[in-house]
């Protein structure tokens, strides 16, 4: 299988957080460098998120960044969206990777180390661990794991496959640069980015520029 070349700063989007529609974070955030975007939706009912995806896969492809839709492989197909973003109680990876093709992208949560060992073995293009830090976009997270779970995580996946490897939970512009020099790939983010409308491009661009070379 291909090594997905991800972008070190993978934003989410949250519509309540923000209080913008998904298209609108999508085209702040890629206005402000970003290459491959989640769309992240708990609560609209799927016809009023697939409208919202519809538009924000849009934009996205007129800037040339890819779009990755959480949870929903049936709603990624319907959209033309590049791949899944699946939580462990989601399609498993295997019937995603039928229902969506070789080329999609498809993204895996896991929360611990027996988690990650197992994922390793799966048909996803890349790995997301956290949370991290303490996180309160997420309803009822997993404990957090720090640094040190990290690196533990990163060490036990890479002895099986070299799988990108995602942090998530908590990261900002003040610790995303030692979530890198754990280990991590890239860094997917939510509240440190669109938790304000206002700036949601400047601190886009900035996240980037921290974290470049
Ligand atoms: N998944 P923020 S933590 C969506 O542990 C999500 O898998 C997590 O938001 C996991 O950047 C999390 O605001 C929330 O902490 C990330």
């Amino acid at each position: 299988m291909r090594r997905l070349n991800l972008p070190k700063v993978y934003p989410i989007t949250d519509r309540w957080l923000s209080g913008l529609p998904h298209a609108e974070q999508v085209a702040r955030l890629v206005a402000g460098g970003a290459r491959l975007v989640q769309l992240r939706e708990k609560r609209l009912p799927a016809c009023a998120f697939y409208e919202e995806a519809v538009e924000a896969v849009r934009i996205a492809k007129a800037r040339q960044a890819r779009l990755i839709i959480n949870d929903r492989a049936d709603l990624a197909l319907a959209v033309g969206a590049d791949g899944v973003h699946l939580g462990q109680d989601d399609l498993p990876p295997e019937a995603a990777r039928r229902l969506l093709g070789e080329e999609a992208i498809i993204g895996f949560s896991t929360h611990n180390v027996e988690q990650a060992i197992a994922a390793a073995h799966l048909p996803i293009d890349y790995l997301a661990i956290g949370p991290i830090f303490p996180t309160s976009s997420k309803e009822n997270p997993d404990p957090v794991i720090g640094l040190d779970g990290l690196r533990r995580v990163c060490a036990s996946v890479r002895k099986i496959r070299d799988l990108p490897i995602v942090a998530i939970g908590g990261i900002s512009e003040e610790n995303a640069r030692a979530v890198i020099e754990a280990g991590a790939d890239a860094v997917a983010i939510i509240s440190a980015l669109i938790a304000e409308a206002e700036g949601i491009e400047a601190r886009t661009r900035r996240l980037i520029g921290l974290l470049k070379g």
